[in-house]
C-alpha cells in the first residue's frame, strides 16, 4: 500500500513537469517507464502474490486505478504535444491568408477557341438548341457511311482522312458524325448543337491539322432552306454584328440536297483581296444543306414525314475573323503572348 501511495504522488508529479513542456521523446520515455511491459505498472501488479490474501481485493483495485490514470495522463501528455507542434510551425512559417497575392502572379487567359465556342452556345441556347458531344474517334459508319458517303464515295478522298488500325476507326473529320448520334434512336423534334476538335491532312494559314467545327442539326415537320437560311443569317449577325457581309454558294455535300457553304467577308482586308483570303475578299465559315433522304433512312426518320437541315462550321475560322488573325495555326502554337490578348468580348461592335 505505501509503494502504490508512492508511485501515485509521483505520477501526479511527473506528469505535472511533464506537461509544461510537453516533448514527444519524454512522452515516449513516459509510456515505457510506466506504461511498458517491464514498467511501474507491469511491476507493481507482479508484486501482487507477494500481498496478504485478505489485502488483495483492495490493492488490485487501487492498482487498476493508478493504471487508467497512467494512461489518461499519456493522451493529455500526447495531445499536447500535438498542439505544440503546431504552434511551433506556425510560428516558423508564420502564414496570413488575408494577404493579397504576390504582384508579379498572372493569371491565366481562356483559348480564343473556347471564347468563340461559349459564345456559339449562348447564341444557340437562347434559341433553344440543346448542346450534345461526341467523339474525336469514330468508326466508319457515323464519321462516311451513316452521313451518305459509301465506301468507294469520292468524298473520303475530299476529306484527307486520319485512319486508324487499318481503317477501322478514323479521327474524325467533321461534327457531322453527331448528327447520326442525335438522330440515331430519336423521335423529331430535335433541335441540336454540337462541337468538338476534328481532324485532317491540312496545313496552310487557313488550315490546321487539328481544327475545331460546330455542327447544327435541326429536323421537324415543314423545315424549309428558308429555316436555314434565316437561322445561318440570325446567328452569324449575332456573333458578329449585322456590318459582317456573308453569302450563301452552292456546294455539294453528300449528306446534303441542297447544299451550300457559307463565306464571311474578309475582316483582315475588308474585302479587299489579301494573301489570307486568296485575294478573293472572302472567307470559307463552313458548310449547310437539307438533310439527305438516304441519312434519314439510315437513322431510320420517315423522310415523307420529317425534314431537316444541317450546317457545320470552322470555330478556328470565326476566331479568326473575330480576332483579325493573319493565321488560324497560330491558335495552336501555345505562345501565351499571344493567346493572353484576347478578351472575353472581342466581337465587333453592332
Ligand atoms: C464539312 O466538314 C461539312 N461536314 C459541313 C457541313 C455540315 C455541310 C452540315 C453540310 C451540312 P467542310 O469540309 O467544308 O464541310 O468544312 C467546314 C468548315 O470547317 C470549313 O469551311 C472551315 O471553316 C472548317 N475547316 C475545314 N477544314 C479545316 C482545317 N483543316 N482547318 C481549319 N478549319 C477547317
Amino acid at each position: 500500500m505505501e509503494k502504490l501511495n508512492k508511485l501515485a504522488i509521483e505520477l501526479e508529479q511527473t506528469s505535472e513537469s511533464l506537461k509544461l513542456q510537453p516533448d514527444p521523446a519524454a512522452v515516449e520515455a513516459f509510456r515505457i517507464e510506466w506504461l511498458g511491459k517491464k514498467g511501474k505498472i507491469a511491476g507493481l501488479y507482479a508484486t501482487m502474490k507477494e500481498i496478504d490474501a485478505a489485502d488483495r481485493r483492495e490493492a488490485g483495485q487501487r492498482m487498476n486505478r493508478l493504471k487508467q490514470n497512467a494512461e489518461s495522463v499519456l493522451e493529455q501528455l500526447e495531445q499536447l504535444c500535438v498542439q505544440s507542434q503546431v504552434q511551433q510551425s506556425l510560428q516558423r512559417e508564420p502564414l496570413d491568408v488575408t494577404l493579397p497575392v504576390a504582384e508579379h502572379m498572372q493569371l491565366g487567359s481562356h483559348h480564343p477557341v473556347s471564347l468563340m465556342r461559349r459564345r456559339v452556345f449562348e447564341i444557340f441556347h437562347r434559341l433553344g438548341y440543346v448542346v450534345y458531344d461526341g467523339p474525336d474517334i469514330e468508326d466508319d459508319f457515323y464519321n462516311f457511311e451513316a452521313l451518305n458517303i459509301g465506301k468507294d464515295h469520292p468524298a473520303r478522298d475530299m476529306a484527307d482522312t486520319f485512319f486508324l488500325r487499318s481503317h477501322e476507326y478514323v479521327l474524325r473529320t467533321h461534327t457531322s458524325n453527331t448528327q447520326i448520334h442525335g438522330m440515331l434512336g430519336r423521335t423529331p423534334p430535335i433541335k441540336m448543337i454540337s462541337a468538338g476538335r476534328c481532324f485532317r491532312v491540312d496545313n496552310d494559314a487557313t488550315h490546321s491539322p487539328m481544327f475545331h467545327q460546330v455542327e447544327c442539326l435541326a429536323v421537324d415537320r415543314g423545315l424549309s432552306v428558308g429555316h436555314m437560311k434565316g437561322l445561318i443569317e440570325t446567328f452569324l449577325s449575332e456573333l458578329f454584328g449585322s456590318r459582317v457581309k456573308t453569302r450563301f454558294r452552292s456546294s455539294f455535300f453528300p449528306f446534303v440536297e441542297p447544299g451550300a457553304e457559307v463565306d464571311c467577308e474578309c475582316v483582315l482586308c475588308g474585302g479587299a483581296g489579301c494573301r489570307v483570303c486568296g485575294h478573293s475578299g472572302w472567307i470559307e465559315i463552313g458548310g449547310c444543306g437539307m438533310v439527305d433522304p438516304n441519312v434519314f433512312e439510315a437513322v431510320q426518320i420517315d423522310s415523307e414525314e420529317y425534314s431537316g437541315f444541317a450546317f457545320g462550321f470552322g470555330i478556328d475560322r470565326m476566331a479568326m475573323l473575330a480576332f483579325g488573325l493573319p493565321d488560324l495555326r497560330d491558335l495552336f502554337v501555345g505562345d501565351t503572348r499571344l493567346l493572353s490578348q484576347f478578351p472575353d468580348q472581342p466581337y465587333f461592335s453592332h
